[in-house]
């Protein structure tokens, strides 16, 4: 799963790439990857609790991709994006060296235009084919895609349908990008680092289903090239709470539909990514398929009845650690024991 960084030429995403990987990848027309760890509150106390050898964080892959140099889209920027999970849109808020206004609601229409227009070639192609191997014949392909197209032809993203889990999976190998889930940055300069995304703007990510929030990829960078101990006195110069590295990284991590499940133990504590709706024996499968297929049931508790209780001894007297089954639909922040056949 990554999450791919993407939009028009300068705005700021190999910027924004540098500041949360602390990579120093040079603003070239280069495609970067990186893996970033999920800041996570609650490994931190769990670590607190336990004071284990080693310490896991779950982790997110990012991918920086150039802006197309042409006007709209190439089909290699196409090719590019069709690669990413979920499409992390960075619009320029800051005025350009040549003096250009920032124009970020127009950078948003036009790049989701772009992956409505490519969708909509797609969904037109695959109509042809039907209506020449079926003649008039209309089956429940043809009656979806019929939809599809009116929703692309009036403009929409198909990030706005509602689609059924069947629907969903009819649907998964056209490999749609306007349904890509998709979060906005709007990328403002130092002077507007604490100003919030503005209505206008709100409401059009709003509208097209996706989501939105405002950092200054500049400051974000500075703040990662300080030392721990200057950086609550440069954050109040600017007048920002926290730097919003760990927004972003949470706001991506949740585009991606991932959640995390822990292990505890004196050897290690550590955070696992599943995606929402796994159920026990896919989690236990990421720790190791061992557990996978010799999987019998799972010892679980969240982590907020755990620390309400206190930890795992008293979690235990009070009941609060059930023993779940393979149906068992994992939750963010289950502490799972699995018991395996193995
Ligand atoms: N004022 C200001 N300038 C910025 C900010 N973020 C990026 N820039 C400048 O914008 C220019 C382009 O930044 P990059 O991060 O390389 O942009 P990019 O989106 O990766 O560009 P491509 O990969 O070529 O599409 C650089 O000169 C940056 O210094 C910002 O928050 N404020
Ligand atoms: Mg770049």
């Amino acid at each position: 799963m990554k999450a791919g960084l993407v939009g028009l030429p300068l705005t700021g995403k190999t910027t924004l790439f540098n500041a949360i990987t602390t990579l120093h990848k040079a603003g070239d027309a280069h495609v970067h990857l990186g893996a970033i760890k999920v800041p996570d509150r609650r490994v931190d106390e769990l670590a607190a609790l336990y004071r284990p050898r080693k310490v896991t964080y779950a982790e997110v892959r990012f991918v920086d991709l150039p802006g197309p140099r042409g006007k709209g889209m190439d089909a290699e920027s196409l090719r590019a994006l069709s690669d990413v999970d979920a499409l992390c849109l960075v619009v320029r808020g800051f005025a350009r060296v040549d003096g250009a206004a920032a124009e970020p609601l127009r950078e948003l229409r036009d790049f989701d235009a772009e992956l409505v227009l490519s969708d909509l070639g797609v969904v037109e192609r695959r109509l042809d084919r039907l209506r020449k191997e079926h003649g008039g014949k209309t089956g429940s392909e043809w009656h979806e895609l019929t939809n599809l197209l009116g929703h692309l032809e009036a403009g929409q993203p198909l990030r706005t349908l509602r689609w059924t889990e069947a629907e969903q999976r009819e649907m998964a190998h056209f490999g749609f990008l306007s349904r890509r889930p998709m979060l906005v940055v709007l990328n403002v300069a130092e002077a507007d680092a604490a100003t919030p995304l503005p209505p206008e703007l709100e409401a059009e990510v709003r509208a097209r289903g996706a989501e939105g929030l405002a950092l200054s990829a500049e400051v974000e960078a500075e703040i990662a090239e300080l030392d721990p101990s200057e950086q609550p006195a440069f954050l109040e110069s600017i007048g920002l709470r926290e730097p919003a590295r760990e927004r972003f990284i949470r706001a991506a991590y949740h585009l991606l539909d991932l959640a995390s499940f822990f292990t505890v133990g004196e050897d290690e504590v550590r955070a696992w990514t599943i995606h929402r709706g796994d159920r026990a024996p896919r989690a236990a499968g990421r720790i190791h398929s061992d557990l996978e297929r010799g999987f019998i049931r799972a010892e679980v508790v969240h982590y907020e009845d755990f620390m309400a209780a206190g930890g795992e001894a008293k979690a235990r007297e009070r009941g609060r650690m059930r023993l779940e089954g393979k149906e068992y639909v994992v939750r963010d922040g289950d502490i799972l024991h699995v018991r395996a056949a193995v």
